[in-house]
């Protein structure tokens, strides 16, 4: 359908439980459409991360309200909801078990091939069968241990295998040099041609090509547009190009 994996924040504000003083986020109102890639950046506790959680129900907002594929969350059932949205977290939460179970879970019925396709744009499958025993390959206790940057390939290669209507990038090629970064965005533009992205990133090189980006301080939303909009108008992308 044409709302297929288009998101709407309508006026959200969103504390987390307890706490007290401004609200993490703060009226934010957003339109992303199907198929669209959008950067959101913005300093640290910026609310980036928070923000996305809002989506898949992880945290409910505080009020207003957001739509997927035109529909209120809170009227989604959220196992459904969560089916289509796939976050790649900032923090990986790969398991002790073979790279196969890794890439494997959460799509237990994924053939080789969909496992092997979803590594090769996630720049993980050259460097998983260099190991000896390739997919097999145990990782962590007793295992191999991969670097910050291998574990996040291999998460990113998780979320893929999914194919999810939704794929959200939190934070999760900090570790991977800029080169291989863009190579994987290269590859997802075809392999994720008809799914919306969002893409949280520090670095503007990693935003940079998105159709949209948000830059967000301190909860709201402090700028909107393409790249080159953002460089003359907002002055908040410019400090962050500079820092
Ligand atoms: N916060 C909180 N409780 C949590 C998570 C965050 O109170 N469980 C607070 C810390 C920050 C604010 O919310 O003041 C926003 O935090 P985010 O993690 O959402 O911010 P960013 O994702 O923008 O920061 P970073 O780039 O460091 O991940």
């Amino acid at each position: 359908s044409l709302s297929k994996g288009k998101i709407e924040f309508e006026n959200v504000s969103f504390s987390y439980k307890g706490a007290v003083g401004d609200p993490v986020i703060k009226n934010f109102s957003f339109t992303c459409l199907p198929g669209q890639t959008v950067g959101i950046i913005g300093s640290t506790g910026a609310g980036k991360s928070s923000l996305i959680q809002l989506i898949p129900r992880f945290y409910d907002v505080t009020s207003g309200a957001i739509r997927v594929n035109d529909i209120d969350v809170k009227d989604w059932d959220v196992k459904e909801l969560r089916e289509k949205i796939a976050v790649v977290p900032q923090k990986n939460i790969l398991f002790t078990g073979t790279v196969i179970e890794n890439i494997r879970w959460g799509k237990e019925d994924a053939t080789f091939e969909e496992i092997a396709d979803a590594s090769k744009v996630a720049e993980a499958h050259d460097f998983i069968s260099a190991f000896p025993e390739g997919y097999e390959t145990r990782l962590g206790q007793g295992g191999v241990n991969l670097s910050g940057g291998q574990k996040q390939r291999v998460s990113i290669a998780r979320a893929l295998v999914r194919k999810p209507e939704i794929l959200i990038l939190d934070d999760c090629t900090s570790a991977v040099d800029v080169a291989t970064e863009s190579r994987i965005k290269e590859s997802l533009k075809r392999y994720a041609e008809n799914t919306t992205c969002l893409l949280i990133a520090q670095r503007i090189s990693s935003v940079m090509d998105a159709d949209q980006i948000i830059v967000l301080e301190n909860g709201e939303m402090v700028g909107y547009g393409h790249h080159e909009e953002l460089l003359k108008s907002c002055k908040v992308y410019q400090e962050i190009l500079q820092s």
